[in-house]
C-alpha cells in the first residue's frame, strides 16, 4: 500500500480547490488536491443537464486573483453555461500548472486525526494511505450531496432517468420522447425550455412553484467585453466590498412607503434588465417586511398572466405560499413561455402528490402518467450534505456526521471544534449560502492560506475552534435570518427543509460578504486568538 506524506491535502478540485491547491503551493508547502471525478471542475463537471447556466454575470463568475487570467480569458455570454465554465476553469488548471498535483478519480473516504502527531491520516478509494498536517475541505455547498425525491419506487422506473446533478457524460437525445421533470428549482427551471423544443411530451411535476425572472441572457459584445476588462479592478472591488459578493445595491427606499408609479418603474426596469438583480436591486425592505414583499410578488403575479395563455395554468404557477427572495432566486429564459407549447403540461402536485413511481412512469392519486425518461431536479442536501457523507472523525473519534446531528457547529464556517487544522471552504454558516461563488471562495481560500502561513511562521503544530465561540457563530447565524423572511419558506434547502430529518435552522451567515471579510480579518489580525494554537513539541 502506497503511503504519503504531505503538508496539506485539498479535497476537491472544482472551483475553491483549484485556487487553495495553487495559493498553498506558491507558499512552498507539498500539497495535493484529490477529486473523485476523472475531471476538474466540481460542479461544473456533474451539473451538465440541458440548459445548465450560472446565475452571476459572466464577468463576476471567476476568479480576481489574477490580473493575467481577468486578462486572457474572455466570456462569450452574459450568463456562461456550464461547458464553458468548465472550459475555464481547465484553462486556469493549465495556466497555473495544477494538473501535476491534482490526483483524480480518487476519493478521500476516511480522515482520522492522531493528537500526538497533530496530523491527519486519511485512507483514499484506491487504497492510498495520506498523512498530512492539514485538510481543506473544497466540496462545495451542494453538488457532492444529490438527493432524490422521497417517493416510492424511484428503482422501479423502466425508462431513462437521470439526476440534473450527476448528468450523463454521453449525449441524451430527448427528441419524440414522453419526459417527467420532478424538481422546478433553479436546475429543473434550465431544464424545461430545453428539453421541451424536442420532446414529444413534457410533464412538469410542481409541488412549490419557482419566482422565475428572466435571465435575457445574449452574447456579449466587444464593447462590452473591452469595457469590463478596462474597469475589472474596479469591478471587482465593488464585487468583493459588496454585501452578496456582485455590486448590487439595494434601492435604500422602503417598498411601502414609495408611489406605486415608482415601484412599478423601478420593478419594469429591473425586470427588463434580467437576471437575479430583479430581486437584488429592489426596494431593500423586500426580505424583512411582508407587505413590501407582497407588492414585489404581485408584479411576478402579473407578468406570469401576461406569459402564459391559459388562466389555469398561470394559476398553479402562481401558487406561491413563501415570500419572493427566501428560497434561492431562479432566473432563466423562456420558463413561463414553455408552457405555452401544446407539448407541455403541468401536474400540481401539492394538489395530486405522486404516490409511486412504477415501471412505466410516475402515479399520482388520479393518474397515471406514462413516460420515456425522468428527469429528477430535486436538488442536493446543501451545506452540510458533502461533508457527512465523507467518514470524517475528530480528534476524540466522533464521526463529523454525529457532531452535527441536532445542528451544524462551526466557527465562521471555516472550522470545526475537535477538528484540528481542518479548513472549509464555502462551508455550512459560511456567507456561501447567498453569495455569488468566486468572492466567496477566494475570500475562504485567502483567509485559510494566511492562517497556515502564519502557523508555518510560528511553529504551531495545531489550530482549533474554541466550542464556545463556535456556539456564538451558530447563535449569531440563527438571529441574522430571524430578522427576515427566510424562516417562512417551508421547502428550502437554505434552513435545511428538503432533506427528511435535518435540523431546521439557517446553513449560512447571512450578514454579507463584506461584513464577514471583516470579521475573519479581524480573528487574523488578533493572531488567531479565537482558536487554541499548539506549538509543534520542542519549539
Ligand atoms: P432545489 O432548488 O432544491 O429544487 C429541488 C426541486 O425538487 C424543488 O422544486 C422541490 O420541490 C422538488 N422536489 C424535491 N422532492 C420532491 C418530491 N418528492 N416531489 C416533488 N418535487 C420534489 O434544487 P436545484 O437543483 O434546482 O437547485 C439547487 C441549487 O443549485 C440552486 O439553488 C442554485 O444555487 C444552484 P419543493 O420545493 O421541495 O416543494
Amino acid at each position: 500500500m502506497e503511503r504519503m506524506e504531505l503538508d496539506a491535502v485539498v479535497v476537491g478540485a472544482g472551483f475553491s480547490g483549484l485556487y487553495m491547491l495553487h495559493k498553498l503551493r506558491s507558499q512552498g508547502l507539498r500539497v495535493k488536491a484529490f477529486e473523485s471525478e476523472p475531471g476538474v471542475g466540481g460542479t461544473w463537471y456533474k451539473n451538465r443537464y440541458p440548459g445548465a447556466r450560472c446565475d452571476s454575470e459572466s464577468e463576476f463568475y471567476c476568479y480576481s486573483f489574477s490580473d493575467e487570467i481577468l486578462e486572457e480569458w474572455e466570456w462569450s455570454e452574459k450568463f456562461p453555461a456550464w461547458d464553458e465554465i468548465l472550459r475555464y476553469l481547465n484553462y486556469v488548471t493549465d495556466k497555473l500548472n495544477l494538473r501535476e498535483d491534482i490526483i483524480l478519480s480518487t476519493r478521500i473516504d476516511t480522515a482520522r486525526y492522531d493528537e500526538t502527531t497533530e496530523r491527519w491520516t486519511l485512507a483514499t478509494s484506491d487504497g492510498q494511505t495520506v498523512t498530512t498536517q492539514h485538510i481543506v475541505m473544497a466540496v462545495g455547498p451542494l453538488s457532492a450531496a444529490p438527493i432524490m425525491p422521497n417517493i416510492k419506487g424511484t428503482d422501479k422506473f423502466g425508462g431513462e432517468s437521470y439526476h440534473t446533478g450527476a448528468w450523463p457524460h454521453d449525449p441524451v437525445s430527448y427528441k419524440g420522447k414522453r419526459i417527467g421533470l420532478i424538481g422546478t428549482g433553479s436546475s429543473g427551471s434550465q431544464v424545461l425550455p430545453v428539453v421541451a423544443k424536442e420532446a414529444k411530451e413534457v410533464y412538469v411535476f410542481q409541488r412549490t412553484p419557482p419566482y422565475v425572472t428572466p435571465a435575457r441572457n445574449r452574447p456579449l459584445d466587444p464593447e462590452y467585453i473591452r469595457d469590463v476588462k478596462a474597469n475589472y479592478r474596479d469591478l471587482w472591488d465593488r464585487a468583493r466590498n459588496s454585501s452578496r459578493g456582485i455590486p448590487y445595491n439595494a434601492d435604500p427606499r422602503s417598498a411601502v412607503k414609495t408611489s406605486k408609479e415608482d415601484r412599478e418603474e423601478l420593478f419594469e426596469s429591473l425586470w427588463q434588465a434580467g437576471g437575479n438583480q430583479f430581486i437584488r436591486k429592489s426596494f431593500h425592505d423586500i426580505f424583512t417586511n411582508q407587505d413590501s414583499n407582497d407588492i414585489l410578488v404581485d408584479f411576478v403575479h402579473r407578468k406570469i398572466d401576461e406569459l402564459v395563455d391559459d388562466p389555469k395554468v398561470a394559476e398553479k404557477l402562481k401558487g406561491h405560499d413563501y415570500p419572493i427572495g427566501t428560497k434561492r432566486p431562479v432566473t432563466t429564459d423562456g420558463y413561463y413561455e414553455a408552457f405555452n407549447r401544446d407539448n407541455v403540461t403541468l401536474v400540481d402536485v401539492r394538489a395530486d402528490p405522486i404516490s409511486e413511481i412504477t415501471e412505466k412512469g410516475v402515479k399520482t392519486g388520479t393518474a397515471e402518467y406514462e413516460l420515456d425518461m425522468l428527469v429528477y431536479a430535486s436538488g442536493f442536501d446543501s451545506s452540510t450534505g458533502p461533508f457527512t457523507r465523507m467518514d470524517i472523525q475528530s480528534k476524540d473519534g466522533t464521526p463529523l456526521k454525529e457532531v452535527w446531528k441536532d445542528g451544524v457547529r462551526t466557527y465562521l464556517g471555516l472550522t470545526v471544534p475537535g477538528f484540528p487544522n481542518m479548513y472549509m471552504i464555502c462551508g455550512p454558516q459560511s456567507p456561501a449560502i447567498l453569495s455569488n461563488a468566486p468572492p466567496c471562495l477566494e475570500q475562504g481560500v485567502e483567509w485559510i492560506s494566511d492562517c497556515i502561513e502564519y502557523m508555518k511562521k510560528n511553529d504551531i503544530a495545531a489550530l482549533e475552534a474554541d466550542s464556545q465561540k463556535a456556539v456564538e457563530w451558530g447563535e449569531l447565524c440563527n438571529e441574522l435570518v430571524e430578522h427576515t423572511l427566510i424562516p417562512k419558506a417551508k421547502t428550502s434547502w437554505f434552513m435545511g427543509h428538503n432533506v427528511p430529518g435535518k435540523p431546521k435552522e439557517i446553513l449560512g451567515y447571512i450578514g454579507g460578504l463584506n461584513k464577514f471579510g471583516d470579521l475573519i480579518d479581524d480573528v487574523a489580525s488578533s493572531g488567531y486568538e479565537d482558536f487554541d494554537l499548539r506549538r509543534k513539541s520542542g519549539s
